[in-house]
């Protein structure tokens, strides 16, 4: 068997960028031989402040967004991080195993620190090993991620190397699984930023929520260039070349057959169609979500169920790091 696990955090309305680089994934990857361990990390989300029943509230709301996007919570455990306490347990015997040096060369706290000044807390710089011992109390084979949680991936694997040659073979070590296209969503309005829920402007991201009259308004606003011809080039194109990776995400369509059914069309055609494209897919998407919201029964039972699956394999990675490190537990 092999075991798949992801994080999303509950904050914020999620966006295409979350959807396209993660959660379609996640509902994707999940097989026969394979078990996948999706987690709404509201642990993570403290290392900024937040307001508690909003937080509450829009975990729980987290939970019937990934349903709706195609999470089957019999095949896989879907469940809230905080209700699971080896994560926060194992998160500290890793931090001792985790070197100062490594943490602060990390580029989200260093962009974190930059955003949130007023509040540069501990478990922000701590933040990428709570994120491995997710993945590692799990003995992940997979990590489904956008492009931004490579670098979390990569230090999460050298924890696990170094407590294994430390200790014994102990850790999976986990590798990271990120779209071709799609990886890296962008924003509408600055096609060098990626596409964040945190952006001010909301004309920068589509949230997977926004109607589809708001979908339609943000594509059409969407910055492109002024050459006009439709082509998939990051570097000299970064707005048309968002668009052209959106749409071959939301159409599963190759590169190049996207490319050729645009060749000679402009770039109004090309942002309906895109538009059109994601409507599409997030119309039942949103639908499946406002059913969930009313039936909160069934919601607690997921999450109640999801713990208790995960808490069962969670545990036995702990008993056995404690044992190593000496712990009673
Ligand atoms: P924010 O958008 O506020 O920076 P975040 O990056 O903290 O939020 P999470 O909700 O924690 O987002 O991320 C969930 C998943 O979505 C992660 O795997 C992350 O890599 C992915 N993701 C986030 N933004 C994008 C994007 N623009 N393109 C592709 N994937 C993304
Ligand atoms: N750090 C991630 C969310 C996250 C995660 C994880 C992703 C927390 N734990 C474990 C994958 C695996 C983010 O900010 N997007």
């Amino acid at each position: 068997m092999k075991y798949v696990f992801s994080g999303i955090q509950p904050s914020g309305s999620p966006t295409l960028g979350n959807y396209v680089g993660a959660l379609r994934n996640w509902s994707l990857l999940q097989g026969e031989d394979r078990f996948c361990y999706y987690c709404v990390v509201d642990m993570h989300a403290i290392t900024v402040r937040q307001d508690a029943e909003a937080l509450k509230r829009r975990s729980m709301e987290t939970v019937a967004l990934l349903i709706a996007c195609g999470i089957d919570p019999v095949k896989s455990a879907l469940f809230i991080q905080s209700q699971v306490p080896a994560h926060a347990e194992l998160s500290w015997v890793l931090c001792c195993n985790t070197y100062m040096g490594e943490l602060s060369r990390m580029t989200q706290y260093k962009d974190k620190c930059a955003k949130h000044a007023d509040n540069i807390n501990a478990g922000l710089f701590t933040y990428p090993v709570l994120m491995a011992a997710d993945i590692l109390l799990y003995q992940t084979d997979l990590v489904p991620v956008g492009v931004d949680q490579k670098q979390h991936i990569e230090i999460a694997r050298d924890i696990a190397i170094r407590f294994n040659n430390a200790y014994g073979e102990t850790f999976k070590v986990p590798e990271g699984f990120i779209p071709k296209f799609g990886g890296r969503v962008m924003s509408l309005q600055d096609p060098a930023q990626k596409m964040s829920k945190s952006d001010p402007n909301p004309n920068g991201f589509v949230a997977i929520m926004d109607t589809p009259d708001v979908i339609l308004k943000k594509f059409k606003r969407a910055v492109t260039d002024s050459d006009g011809e439709i082509r998939y080039d990051p570097e000299n194109k970064p707005g048309v070349s968002n668009l052209l990776s959106i749409y071959t995400s939301f159409t599963d369509m190759s590169m190049e057959d996207a490319v050729a059914a645009f060749a000679g069309k402009g770039y109004g055609n090309l942002k309906t169609e895109v538009a059109q494209a994601v409507i599409d897919e997030l119309t039942p998407v949103q639908q499946e979500y406002k059913r969930l919201l009313d039936d909160q029964a069934y919601l607690n039972d997921v999450i109640q169920s999801g713990a208790s699956r995960a808490a069962k394999h969670a545990n036995e990675t702990l008993r056995a790091v404690y044992d190593c490190v000496g712990l009673h537990g």
